[in-house]
């Protein structure tokens, strides 16, 4: 429908109620064996497995031998294993314990697989925030073809589907509100686990309050590598590497993994130095990455010890609450497994069945507090010699002979047409809009993806734009039209509440690194938010409308990729 002011918006209202791999929009493409780069030079991490091993059995040997000299034996003596405190009134295992211990588990396979799956969608991680091609440590893609255009979404994998959550390349809206959601109950879980060790006196079985217990601890693992199984009682308590285990699981990894992933956020990077300079979205990234890691080390093992050291008893431990020898704990741990594996069957179909059921119920868990992060205005900037050598890029490009015109002749008819509920609406060439105002700001970018990406961009503030044609009383929302469709067709737009519009970064961007806009990064405007993610920043801008209300636009939910990835509309996370 054309509007008013002769602007035809042409948003494509195409519904996709469920999702099969023949109609999503990203066929499926798999990527390599993951890698890891060590001394210049790319290896299988499959050599993991090979080098444990051969680890695994020179401890073996090398125990054996130790225990045997006198000194092995007499250290072996003095430290049996057993953290050195008595803990009196500590015993068994409460019902609250055994819960949150099962929840646990349930949780933490969700958030891995979705985890897996927003992983995939940029498969390589980096000590660097520029993630210059080739500067990766580790990946599961192939180099960056250097032949075509290649774009960030070009780069993203398939996963089978019983891996990745839901699988598919590029469904990373859907992983994030698995991931996010369920993020929300295992903190939740784990925050209650905390206050419940503490307000009784289950933390002494932890919290270790001597620092003998590296001693101890290591008086353990070479009476396991030995094969010789320490006496223990955990029951009554645990030896001290399981104590440094567990420690390391509750109180330093779990806390890790939270802190690397809200750092991952646009809106703390873009807002924090702190986390700017220390922990920027890359280390977080690969930390995040790493803590997945030992946490699946820690699970294979502690399933294998719970095996190896006497499955009945430490099952009727942590299943049913009693120190007993028969198979009740084995039965009822099973069946809780078996309710864990059905729920691990059943997530992939359900989100493709019910792919605005799973946004919705994210939407409604952690909705608000993205919502929350607006407040911020993003204020960080970056020196001229931290601009990234590389930037990735996104989109698909304008197609079309009235926008290869334009490019052909450098823009010069172009006019920005802003219209909507405004006092005064403009057609606005690039000189005009120039003359409006000129501001210049060096910036962090964050694809939704993984990417990021530092530059400098210039152009004309949004507030000077917004002071310029007046918004009526009532306006809350500001509208972007891009010359260029979706992936899946229909024009690519995206909606910003007028709040974040007026944040000092929020620019109309015609110059990147000093120079023109290049086509490819969204000549002749593209919108920076810093706050936000990089989607929102629509690319190859063509108008600007001013709302009241956005609901009425496409699928209503505020932007393409909302309406047809099933994005959040704030994107701050
Ligand atoms: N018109 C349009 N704008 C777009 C996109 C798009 O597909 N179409 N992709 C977005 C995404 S996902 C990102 S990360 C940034 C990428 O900007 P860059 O190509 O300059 O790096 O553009 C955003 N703007
Ligand atoms: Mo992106």
């Amino acid at each position: 429908m054309t509007q008013p002011g002769g602007f035809d918006r042409r948003l494509s209202t195409q519904v996709r109620s469920r999702i099969d791999s023949t109609n999503w929009t990203y066929p499926a493409r798999r990527g390599v064996f993951p890698e890891v780069r060590v001394f210049g030079r790319w290896w299988s991490v499959a050599w993991l497995g090979v080098l444990g091993a051969i680890g695994l059995l020179s401890l073996h040997i090398f125990s054996v031998w130790l225990l045997e000299m006198p000194g092995g034996q007499a250290f072996v003596e003095r430290y049996s294993g057993n953290p050195a405190v008595p803990l009196p009134g500590v015993q068994g295992f409460p019902e609250w314990l055994r819960w949150q211990h099962y929840l646990n588990l349930m949780f933490f396979v969700l958030i891995a697989r979705a985890g897996i799956q927003i992983l995939a969608d940029h498969p390589r991680l980096y000590w660097n925030r520029h993630c210059t091609p080739g500067s990766e440590w580790f990946r599961f893609q192939i180099p960056v073809p250097t032949d075509r255009d290649w774009t960030a979404r070009d780069d993203a994998v398939t996963l089978p589907g019983w891996l990745g959550l839901p699988g598919l390349r590029h469904s990373i809206g859907l992983a994030r509100w698995w991931h996010f959601s369920i993020d929300l109950l295992w903190v939740a879980n784990g925050v209650g686990f905390i206050a419940l060790l503490f307000a009784t006196e289950q933390w002494r079985r932890l919290v270790p309050v001597s620092w003998e217990v590296f001693l101890q601890a290591a008086s353990v693992a070479l009476q396991y590598a030995a094969l010789q199984m320490p006496h223990d009682d955990g029951w009554v308590r645990y030896n001290a590497l399981q104590q440094l285990a567990y420690f390391s699981v509750v109180f330093v990894a779990a806390p890790l993994a939270m802190l690397t992933g809200l750092a991952q956020a646009p809106a703390i990077g873009n807002r924090l130095r702190l986390v700017s300079k220390a922990l920027h979205r890359q280390t977080a990234r690969s930390l995040h990455f790493l803590v997945l890691a030992y946490f699946l080390f820690f699970v294979m093992t502690h399933v294998a010890m719970v095996f190896a050291t006497g499955f009945r008893r430490n099952l009727n431990h942590i299943v049913m609450g009693t120190d007993a020898s028969d198979w009740s704990g084995f039965g009822w741990g099973m069946a809780g497994l078996g309710v864990i594996a059905a729920l691990w069957a059943v997530a992939t179909p359900l989100t493709l069945r019910r792919p605005d059921l799973v946004r919705r119920v994210g939407q409604a868990l952690v909705g608000r507090i993205s919502l929350l992060m607006e407040w911020w205005d993003p204020k960080l900037e970056h020196a001229e010699q931290e601009i990234s050598p590389y930037f990735w890029h996104n989109g698909r490009m304008p197609a079309g002979p009235v926008f290869d015109a334009q490019v052909q002749r450098g823009f010069a008819e172009f006019r920005l047409r802003v219209f909507g509920s405004v006092e005064r609406p403009a057609d606005l060439s690039l000189a005009e809009l120039r003359a409006l105002g000129f501001a210049e700001q060096i910036t962090e970018h964050f694809c939704i993806q993984g990417w990021t990406g530092i530059a400098k961009w210039g152009g004309t503030p949004m507030a000077t734009l917004i002071a310029h044609v007046a918004p009526r009383p009532g306006v809350r929302w500001v509208a972007f039209y891009s010359f260029g469709e979706g992936s899946d067709g229909g024009r690519y737009y995206d909606v910003h509440s007028l709040d974040d519009m007026q944040h000092v970064h929020s620019l109309l961007a015609h110059e990147m690194n000093g120079e023109p806009l290049p086509v490819r990064f969204g000549a002749p405007l593209r919108l920076r938010c810093e706050n936000q993610l990089g989607f929102k920043h629509v690319k190859w801008i063509e108008a600007v409308e001013f709302l009241e209300d956005y609901h009425q636009l496409g699928l209503g939910r505020g932007g393409y990729n909302e309406d047809h990835e099933l994005f959040g509309f704030h994107a701050t996370i």
